[in-house]
């Protein structure tokens, strides 16, 4: 043994046996302790103990070691598959400017956004409720870097450019790929920007006159000065989904043909908006309402203060305190003579509220998509430089099959989401068929619910590869996750969306079902050739017939049934066109063998869980009953 590890030996011992106010003290804290004891002698003993460096843990008492964190590089020039997918779709006129200006972006958001986007998460809103004097103000205070969210948002035309037609029928799609790159680092700013972009829709198939030509000016302007974010304000206490029986908001009309609103908004996302969309039932002469869905009107208001400072007409009564979104004010707000303009018919509110719906959908489906890759991403940035059991993580199999899969799942929700885009930029631009217009009804729910459940299941295996890290609030990553989880509640949960598929199928006789086929089957059609991708076609291609059976089979069959079969019929209808989707993409010229890999992949699950439920008898009249008994199943 060493002089030095004979002395170290003796000392370990001596420091256990030591007593520091009747307790052991810990070995860590011996050394420390010596050097802290005022009056005490240095021994030779201790000063060979010091200089005993080499031993671990002796000079940086935490060790030498410390883990690299994962880096955000430019996430346009990280995602191959956003770039393939524009190059592929995007007009060459356009093509390198849009490109460049996505390029610089993604650097911006890498480098600074990022940034700010942290600083809305460790800096929510708070609400002040009065004035030093006493005066009640509603205050709702952001934080400076959620204040420069919005200026960067107009100037960047995040809502803008899904208005100004740059890229004729492919605006939208370039208006989301921008904020598919931006939403991760966004600090939830994509939520108000949804409402905005939805209420800017609304406005403007009602048509852009007075009184919301000004304010559909502000919603779809670049300048920062004159830039207006909107509100959807729908939910109120009874609930968010059942809007015609839960809005008991109601609307007294002035003699200026105005109206007052009365009611209490139970959950209003980014409260700090300029103006706001709104549900509420036209009181009669007599103060009696219809009550339903045909009583209910859409309504615009402007969120304004009187020269006290007050909010005009509207109390904030409280903030929300969520699981998620912690960046983004939330709030339940008491209406209270809000000033505000119908906007549709009477009676007509559900429907006309329906633009922003699809809109936010969309837009919800962007952010899934967005923390999907963002969260691959960066885990595989961080395999490149976390090493365990002797090498990286990038050189263990299993991990690299673990954030394949992953990446499997985003390139499939990328794919659907984009193509919806794809079909609102056509019907935009007059240029939608009849397929387009049923395809985008049909399939804006379904990528919004199928895309939601991704998401947190996605981003939540991400967190994991990690390890402890991912676990840890300070390195942002557990707020993707608790952000993540809203996608698939707000904005209609996945039953709600499931009934709506069953809702638009009932509405257009089947023929949103009939494009479905139709345009699916074109796509494989596309990819018949191509050898490489034969497992994958002939999967979706048996797939679909198994769908189309079922629905024949169910058309036959009472209506509860299909309601049962809801959830799976939409998770096939998804998982079916996205892997025509992902087919043919990979048969595109500029594709790469990945491309190839993720449709097989994709293509190996099942496709049709519709019709594999229906085989085992889980929409049978006998399951309900069973159902709820084993929910209820208490010892007897
Ligand atoms: O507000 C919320 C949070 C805000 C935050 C937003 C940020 C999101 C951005 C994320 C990015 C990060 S959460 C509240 C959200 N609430 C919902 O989404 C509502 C969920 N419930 C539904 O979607 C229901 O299905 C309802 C409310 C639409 C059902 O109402 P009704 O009255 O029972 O509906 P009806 O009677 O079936 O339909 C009324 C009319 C019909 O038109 P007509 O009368 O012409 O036949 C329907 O075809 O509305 C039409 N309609 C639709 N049209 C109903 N739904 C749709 C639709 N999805 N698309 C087109």
């Amino acid at each position: 043994m060493s002089v030095h590890a004979a002395l170290l030996s003796r000392r370990v011992a001596g420091g256990c046996r030591r007593v520091w106010c009747g307790i052991p003290r810990p070995l860590v804290h011996i050394r420390s302790a010596s050097v802290a004891e005022p009056g005490t002698g240095r021994s030779d003993e201790d000063q060979l103990w010091e200089a005993a460096s080499y031993l671990p843990f002796s000079r940086a008492r935490i060790g030498s070691f410390f883990q690299e964190r994962p880096v955000l590089r430019n996430p346009f020039l990280e995602d191959a598959l956003l770039r393939g997918y524009l190059s592929r779709h995007l007009p060459q006129e356009n093509l390198q400017a849009a490109l460049s200006d996505l390029c610089a972006f993604g650097e911006r958001v890498a480098n600074e956004v990022d940034g700010w986007g942290r600083e809305c998460e460790v800096t929510p809103p708070r609400l002040v409720h009065f004035d030093p004097w006493g005066r009640r103000v509603d205050h709702i205070e952001t934080s400076p870097a959620w204040k420069r969210m919005k200026d960067f948002s107009a100037r960047e035309g995040l809502v803008a450019s899904g208005y100004e037609g740059s890229f004729w029928e492919w605006s939208r799609v370039y208006q989301m790929s921008k904020l598919y790159i931006f939403s991760p680092s966004s600090g939830l700013y994509t939520c108000p920007l949804a409402m905005t972009d939805g209420a800017a829709k609304v406005i403007q198939s009602i048509g852009v006159s007075w009184p919301v030509d000004e304010a559909f000016r502000r919603l779809t302007t670049r300048q920062s000065e004159l830039f207006w974010t909107s509100g959807q304000w729908m939910t109120e206490r009874q609930g968010g989904s059942d809007v015609a029986s839960g809005t008991e908001t109601v609307a007294v009309p002035q003699s200026d043909g105005s109206y007052k609103l009365h009611g209490f908004k139970w959950f209003t996302s980014a409260t700090d908006a300029d103006m706001t969309l709104t549900l509420a039932r036209v009181q009669d002469r007599t103060g009696a309402t219809t009550p339903g869905s045909k009583g209910l009107s859409l309504f615009y208001a402007e969120v304004s203060r009187d020269e006290g400072g007050r909010l005009k007409g509207i109390e904030v009564q409280r903030l929300k305190d969520k699981l998620g979104t912690r960046q983004m004010p939330t709030a339940e707000l008491l209406l209270d003579g809000l000033p505000a303009h119908r906007l549709s018919e009477e009676g007509r509110g559900v429907a006309s509220i329906a633009n922003m719906l699809t809109i936010t959908r969309i837009h919800n489906s962007i952010s899934a998509a967005a923390a999907m890759r963002r969260v691959v991403q960066l885990a595989r940035d961080y395999a490149t430089r976390r090493t365990a059991f002797g090498k990286l993580l990038k050189d263990h199999p299993l991990h690299m099959q673990t954030l394949a899969r992953m990446e499997v799942e985003t390139r499939g929700a990328f794919l659907l989401v984009m193509d919806v885009c794809r079909l609102l930029g056509r019907e935009e631009c007059g240029m939608a068929t009849q397929l387009d217009t049923h395809l985008l009804r049909l399939l804006t729910p379904v990528v919004k619910l199928y895309t939601g459940k991704q998401a947190v299941a996605v981003v939540s295996e991400g967190l994991e590869s990690f390890g402890g890290q991912g676990y840890i609030e300070d390195t942002g990553l557990p707020g993707l996750l608790r952000d993540a989880q809203v996608l698939s509640i707000w904005e209609g949960t996945t039953n709600v969306l499931s009934l709506d598929v069953l809702r638009c199928v009932a509405r257009s006789s089947g023929m949103v079902l009939e494009a479905y086929f139709t345009h699916t089957k074109s796509l494989l059609a596309g990819a018949s050739s191509v050898s490489s991708l034969a497992p994958a076609r002939k999967a979706v291609d048996s797939a679909l017939s198994e769908l189309q059976k079922f629905v024949q089979v169910a058309a036959t069959r009472d209506p509860s049934y299909l309601e049962l079969a809801a959830r799976d019929l939409a998770y096939s209808l998804a998982r079916i066109y996205m892997g025509a989707l992902l087919i043919d993409h990979a048969c595109w010229k500029g594709a790469s063998p990945s491309d190839t890999y993720a449709a097989l992949r994709w293509c190996e699950q099942d496709l049709c869980p519709v019709m594999t439920k229906q085989a085992r008898g889980c929409y049978d009249p006998s399951t309900p009953p069973l159902d709820a008994a084993l929910v209820y199943d208490r010892p007897t």
